[in-house]
């Protein structure tokens, strides 16, 4: 009887095992958890990018400063965390400019994989003579693997709108539409002749193959905003009368911001407004 009672206690585990088997196995979900936060990089990054002159350094330093600091050619990229100067909001935002030199290209793929955004800087007023290079260098930034694959929001900011020769952001719109589309004709004849894959390089075809480019057919989300970081607008007015879709250039308008204007900028705003957005929905 005596030993028949004790020989089931003899395999039952005691209170003390339970507790160190517990103690285990949350050491083990703790050096996961560790090792899987260690292993997959944060995505939180805003790049700007763009041709030299656009106005890169100084939105930099507008978000950063609400100020703009006198800038010289940069060969290194600005990279900072800061809440955006002036916001309500307390969050930190993470903000790479990258230089706009042809040879630093680059360094773009570096930072796509970390990107929630990408500003796209264009100086409207030289727009008409540059379309070609500033499409060039949009095309290199939509069909780069990362932001292809869909999930980097894109937007397009068309600086310089204090000049009296500045491009409305649909005409840049529709401009860059058309580029794009006899550029991915050109850049996929170059690719054939060479017989390099697609996955090989960043010249991918972009939108649908049969039909005009539109950036509406992406996957990404590409929006256009007008903005004059530095100056004085002419008119002095709103510039969001013809908000939205609808002219037939497929490319999505910025929203509309009651009385946008403040310290450091028309439009500026409206910028802050996005990468608050963008980062919101992360989270
Ligand atoms: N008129 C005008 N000049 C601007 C504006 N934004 C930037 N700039 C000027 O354009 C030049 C190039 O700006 P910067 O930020 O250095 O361009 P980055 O090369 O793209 O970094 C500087 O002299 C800026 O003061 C703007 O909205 N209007
Ligand atoms: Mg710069």
């Amino acid at each position: 009887m005596d030993a028949n009672a004790q020989a089931p206690a003899a395999f039952s585990p005691s209170p003390l095992s339970f507790f160190v088997l517990l103690l285990l196995l949350a050491a083990i979900a703790a050096l996961a958890l560790l090792f899987l936060s260690k292993s997959k990089p944060k995505k939180d990054a805003f790049i700007i990018v763009g041709l030299s002159d656009s106005g890169k350094s100084t939105l930099f330093s507008l978000l950063r400063y609400g100020k703009a600091l006198p800038t010289v050619t940069s060969i290194e990229q600005n990279e900072a965390t800061f809440p955006l100067y002036g916001s309500k909001e307390p969050h930190a935002h993470h903000i790479i400019d990258l230089p706009g030199h042809p040879t630093l290209h680059f360094l773009l793929s570096d930072y796509t994989p970390l990107a929630l955004g990408i500003i796209f800087v264009i100086d409207a007023a030289t727009f008409p003579r540059l379309s070609r290079s500033v499409a060039e260098r949009l095309y290199d930034v939509l069909a780069e693997r990362n932001v292809m694959q869909g999930g980097i929001r894109v937007l397009v900011v068309c600086n310089k709108q204090d000049s009296f020769v500045a491009w409305p952001r649909e005409k840049i719109a529709q401009a860059l539409e058309k580029e794009i589309d006899y550029l991915r004709t050109t850049r996929t004849a170059t690719l054939d002749a060479h017989t390099t894959t697609a996955s090989e390089t960043s010249d991918t075809f972009l939108g649908l193959d049969n039909a005009p480019f539109r950036m509406s057919h992406l996957d990404t989300d590409v929006r256009f905003v007008e903005c004059a970081l530095v100056g004085q607008e002419p008119g002095g007015g709103e510039d969001d009368a013809g908000d939205g879709e609808g002219d037939g250039s497929g490319a999505q308008g910025g929203e509309s911001v009651g009385g946008g204007d403040e310290e450091g900028g028309r439009g500026l705003e409206r910028i802050k407004r996005w990468i608050e957005e963008v980062a919101a929905g992360e989270r």
